[in-house]
């Protein structure tokens, strides 16, 4: 069985009656929605808050009732995937260019599930570039700033133009090979002012779902 199936699955297990459930975005994300789905046709009743436009249209498709931040005031639980896990529980998430809205969703939640399989956990941050979502206009001389940070850095592309976020921004991979201080690095890059976002998430999961050959890993 696919192992980010495995992780998914068992924290679409934990979802109960009656919560608000963010969900996440990206491959894995994708099991856990249709698992959620998947418990919703067999009488299950949550709402959700999707953490793009393409997990949005995916919940639209599954006939998962939807709410917006208007009509609710934290989430219950969230199900997302990351890039990078640290045994620490920091996590780099952005390679979907979701992570501006992820992070939104996951700091009104009570609880963040990460699902992901074992090739996402590491010892230190870094071998992944990070993502980081900047504002467009100006982007040449937020990327000089970003790289006397100590990166070198490549404009996001699809199709040989520039990625667009959801919120119409674009994405930075910021290669800084191992990152020692993860919390000081956050800090520098939100001081600069074309930076929108981040993808590092500090400290940001209380469950953590590894997906392995040997059956899924528990972590919290
Ligand atoms: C999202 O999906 C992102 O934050 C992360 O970039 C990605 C995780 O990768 P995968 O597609 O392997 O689940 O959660």
């Amino acid at each position: 069985m696919d192992k980010k199936m495995l992780a998914a699955d068992q924290a679409a297990e934990m979802i109960k009656d009656g919560m608000v459930v963010g969900l996440g975005t990206g491959s894995t994300a994708y099991w856990a929605i249709h698992r959620l789905s998947q418990r919703i046709k067999e009488g299950l009743q949550i709402r959700a808050v999707p953490t793009s436009e393409h997990t949005k249209q995916m919940a639209m498709d599954l006939d998962i009732p939807l709410v917006t931040f208007a009509d609710i005031e934290h989430v219950d639980v969230t199900i997302d995937g990351a890039d990078e896990i640290s045994p620490d529980f920091h996590l780099i998430k952005g390679g979907g260019g979701a992570l501006y809205r992820e992070k939104v969703v996951a700091q009104q939640s009570k609880i963040v599930m990460i699902v992901a399989d074992d090739s996402k956990q590491v010892e230190q941050l870094g071998a992944f570039p990070l993502p980081v979502e900047i504002v467009p206009f100006g982007w040449e001389p937020t990327a000089r700033q970003i790289q006397k940070l100590g990166c070198r850095t490549t404009l996001r592309k699809t199709d040989e133009r520039a990625f667009t976020t959801d919120n119409g921004n674009w994405i930075l991979d910021c290669d800084f090979g191992r990152i020692d201080d993860p919390s000081a690095l956050h800090r520098s890059l939100k001081m600069l002012t074309g930076v929108v976002e981040t993808g590092l998430f500090l400290h940001a999961a209380d469950l953590v779902f590894i997906g392995t050959n040997d059956g899924v890993i528990r972590k919290e």
